[in-house]
Order: C-alpha cells, then sequence, then structure tokens
C-alpha cells in the first residue's frame, strides 16, 4: 500500500526544505517505498479533516491503510521498522540509533528552533537584541557537545541511520544563522547527509513544490 504524507502547499521555507516532511521524503527515498503527498493549506490544516488526523493541526502526516501516524519522529520510526536500512540489526546498535533520534528531537532540536522562531517572530521586539545572543549560546552549547562527540566520525554510530537522518536535518534549520561555520566537522557531516541519492531525490520533489507554487 502507498503511503500518503501531508505538505506544506506553500511552504515558508521557499523550498530550502526545512519544514518536517523533508525528513519523512528523505526517509521514504532511503528505503525505497513509493509515496503520495497531499498538499495543505495553512487555513486547511486546522480544519476538522486534518484535525482528525493530526491533533495539533501541523504536517507531517501519514496515512496507510488504517494507520494515521503524526509526529515526524514517530513517522520515521515507523519507516524504519518496516524497511531494512535505517535502523541497525544489532539490538543494542538499534537501541543507540533509536536514542540518537530521541537526542536529535528533544536535546539539539529545541534550542534550534526557538532561536528560529525568534528570528522570525521577535525580529522586531524591544528585547530581540538582548534575547538572540542568549539563543545563539543556547544552540552553540548544544553544537559544542555534538561536535566533540561526532569528532571525525562519519555518522553518529557506526553506518549511516535514522538518528543520522534525524540529526542532518535537525541541524540544517541553522544554515544561514552563521552559528554552524564555527563546526567544520558539522559542516561536512551535514554536507554527507546532504550528498546522500535519497536525499537529493526528496530535495528536487521539495523543490518542484516550490516551484509550483510560486508559478501558478
Ligand atoms: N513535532 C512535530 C513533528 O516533528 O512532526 C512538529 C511539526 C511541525 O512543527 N510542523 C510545522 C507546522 O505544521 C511545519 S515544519 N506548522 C504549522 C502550524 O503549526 O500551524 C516547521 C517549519 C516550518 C517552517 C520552516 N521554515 O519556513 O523554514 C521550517 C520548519
Amino acid at each position: 500500500m502507498i503511503p500518503t504524507i501531508t505538505a506544506f502547499e506553500s511552504s515558508p521555507d521557499r523550498g530550502r526544505g526545512l519544514a518536517r516532511d523533508m525528513r519523512v521524503r528523505w526517509a521514504l527515498e532511503e528505503v525505497g517505498q513509493p509515496y503520495d503527498v497531499r498538499l495543505l493549506s495553512f487555513a486547511a490544516m486546522k480544519e476538522p479533516a486534518h484535525l482528525a488526523l493530526h491533533p495539533f493541526g501541523q504536517i507531517p502526516t501519514w496515512e496507510e491503510g488504517e494507520l494515521v501516524l503524526f509526529e515526524s519522529g514517530g513517522i520515521i520510526l515507523h519507516i524504519a521498522e518496516q524497511h531494512a536500512g535505517l535502523l541497525p540489526d544489532d539490538a543494542n546498535a538499534r537501541a543507540r540509533a533509536i536514542t540518537w533520534m530521541f537526542a536529535a528531537l528533544n536535546t539539539v532540536e529545541p534550542p534550534i528552533v526557538d532561536r528560529s522562531m525568534a528570528t522570525i517572530l521577535e525580529r522586531d521586539k524591544s528585547w530581540y537584541a538582548e534575547r538572540l545572543p542568549m539563543l545563539d549560546k543556547q544552540v552553540r552549547a548544544r553544537l559544542d557537545q555534538l561536535s566533540a562527540r561526532l569528532g571525525d566520525g562519519e555518522w553518529l554510530d557506526g553506518a549511516f541511520s535514522a538518528a543520522d537522518l534525524m540529526m542532518v536535518t535537525v541541524l540544517r534549520r541553522l544554515n544561514g544563522s552563521g552559528l554552524l561555520e564555527d563546526y567544520p566537522n558539522l559542516c561536512a557531516y551535514i554536507a554527507r547527509g546532504e550528498a546522500r541519492p535519497a536525499y537529493q531525490r526528496a530535495f528536487a520533489d521539495k523543490l518542484a513544490v516550490f516551484a509550483a507554487s510560486a508559478s501558478g
């Protein structure tokens, strides 16, 4: 059965592939699972039909027959459990990879999102100039630690896994912030992820959606 995911009809990231459907698309491309995409307007995301799929009225969602999922982490874990290639077979290595998925979502992504939201929503506020250095500091603290742990490693823990897919998509949200440049190993790590053919296919599909929305 071909799953259907949801994505922004008109993404505010202007084709940079920063919205969270990108990680789901990438995971599906990695395992070679064809999928359909239903594009939604912001208004449609808050309507009862979508709220029945996603209690918080967001994207991405997953529909596969009777199964409906929301939360990019839950969706990617589901894909990784249904297909070979995104999680190691060895039980301990698998548990570590899943731990890294949670670390990406629960420990690294929150300060990055806080910073990103402030740059969008608080730029014209009186406190912004004072708050931004504090947000930068919180992001840098995580990048320092992640960079130290990654060291010269290619991926977070052995072979490429869903953990790397998640972490790379989380870190990409810092593109243009000027913060990543202090961490050459993290920049190389992101570039390794982006160079994967599955990532390239997912990104091209995202870009096509942006091009269609920009021309329409
Ligand atoms: N924890 C959830 C998950 O991982 O699936 C978070 C889902 C989420 O935040 N979805 C966002 C959404 O639907 C889109 S990805 N927002 C609409 C709403 O809440 O009403 C977040 C996002 C949006 C835009 C950019 N951008 O423009 O750069 C980047 C990321």
